[in-house]
């Protein structure tokens, strides 16, 4: 089966859905007494989430995700899960083809499921919502233990699992199969999130990230220069085709509350590398932020602190929801990120840069807080100018899936 990467369709902004060609299946046996004057392999599968693929949709859910959090200013906020999906399966050809079948396997359901046969004639679509129903360790399930002190402060032993599952897709006498990935954690945050590997290997990636476990090195301790794996260190980066913007997308969000049990959005900026100062995240005179120097282009909804493909806030002071947290910007040269309080330059990443960050003045040369590794797709293949972007926050725990990105159309200055 051929799959096209839809990052060049994500470029387009009226795109809703990515087109996901799913190849043609060509003519099958099946369903012989399916009213199918419609080809086989007209069947076109739409991702509402854009990523990983077309035919292959990541789901996340808490067992209990709710903690008393609010946005400071006495609205609570509930912390959401990415347990729902929508897909389109559209009838890409002229002549009237028939759903007469999907079935799942694994902790999915259809919402809403229509009564079959769905009949489509040429170019119609159909769109259908999935729901993630793990519930926890179940039958079927991959689990890994670990213990926490969290929620209850006591260490206790706990369980967090994948699992997988399809959506078979019957029409026009063929058959297209989904690929289904879930991820299910007992409670939000620490070493219940998942680990930025099994995020990776959720989203079907086969990137080598250089280390499995949940904190890429011990707590506290700084080494900066040394790489993990693929990861292609450099602080600053340029676009690969300057005709082109760079694109970047929220895989992931895995981050903890403020320090005052808040939920906190998280901003994403770009600067130029010769506005790259030490002090600049500081605000100017008037309590400021700097934006000439650094530019915020993305606010990503504090509610998704922890799932899969969270949205963003739009950044018109109405923070009226926006979508996918996924963004273009176009720098002219070499270019650096700003992940929320954490740099891809590691030099900035000092306390005196960052106040709260109390484990950042252990070095003095900064923290590399900002990780970068080449893409590898499902099929194992590098993908060109692409990079699996995991960011830790303040220093911390070292975990890199406090945010994590698929950026396009990069390559190190
Ligand atoms: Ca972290
Ligand atoms: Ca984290």
């Amino acid at each position: 089966m051929h799959i096209q990467y839809p990052f060049k369709l994500l470029l387009t902004a009226s795109l809703t859905t990515a087109l996901i060609a799913c190849g043609s299946a060509g003519p099958t046996a099946g369903n012989p007494a399916t009213p199918n004057p419609g080809a086989a392999g007209n069947i076109v599968i739409e991702n509402a989430d854009l990523l990983p693929y077309g035919d292959r949709l990541v789901f996340s859910q808490i067992g209990r995700p709710t903690y008393s959090l609010n946005d400071g200013s006495g609205t609570v906020l509930k912390l959401g899960v990415h347990d729902r999906i929508t897909v389109r399966v559209k009838n890409s050809g002229t002549a009237v083809m028939d759903i007469t079948g999907l079935n799942i396997s694994g902790p999915w359901q259809l919402e809403n499921a229509p009564a079959l046969p769905v009949r489509l004639s040429g170019g119609e679509s159909r769109e259908l919502q999935l729901r993630f129903t793990a519930s926890g360790p179940t039958t079927g399930a991959n689990c890994v233990s670990y213990t926490s002190k969290e929620p209850t402060g006591a260490e206790a032993s706990y369980q967090k699992c994948t699992f997988s599952g399809t959506l078979s897709v019957a029409a026009g006498g063929a058959n297209k199969t989904v690929q289904l990935a879930g991820f299910w954690q007992p409670f939000p945050e620490g070493d219940h999130e998942p680990t930025l590997q099994q995020i990776v290997d959720l989203f079907g990636y086969k990137t080598i990230l250089g280390t499995t476990t949940s904190r890429f090195r011990p707590y506290g301790e700084g080494d900066p220069a040394k790489p993990y794996g693929e990861e292609v260190i450099s602080a600053y980066w340029q676009r690969a085709d300057a005709t082109k913007p760079v694109s970047v997308q929220t895989l992931a969000m895995f981050h903890g509350r403020n320090s005052n049990g808040t939920l906190q959005a998280q901003k994403l900026y770009w600067f130029n590398e010769g506005d790259a100062v030490a002090g600049e995240q500081q605000p100017d005179a008037s309590g400021n932020p700097k934006p000439q120097v650094a530019r915020q282009i993305m606010e990503q909804t504090a509610e998704g602190a922890q799932m899969f493909r969270p949205r963003q806030r739009s950044l018109d002071g109405k923070y009226t929801l926006a979508g996918l947290a996924d963004v273009t910007f176009q720098p002219a040269g070499a270019f650096g990120l700003r992940v929320q309080d954490e740099y891809s330059v590691a030099a900035l990443n000092t306390q005196s840069n960052r106040p709260g960050a109390t484990l950042c003045n252990k070095f003095a040369t900064g923290s590399l807080q900002v990780r970068f590794w080449p893409l590898r797709d499902r099929d194992n293949k590098v993908v060109p100018d692409t990079y699996l972007v995991g960011m830790d926050a303040y220093c911390d725990n070292y975990d890199y899936n406090d945010n994590v990105y698929l950026i396009t159309n990069i390559k190190p200055k």
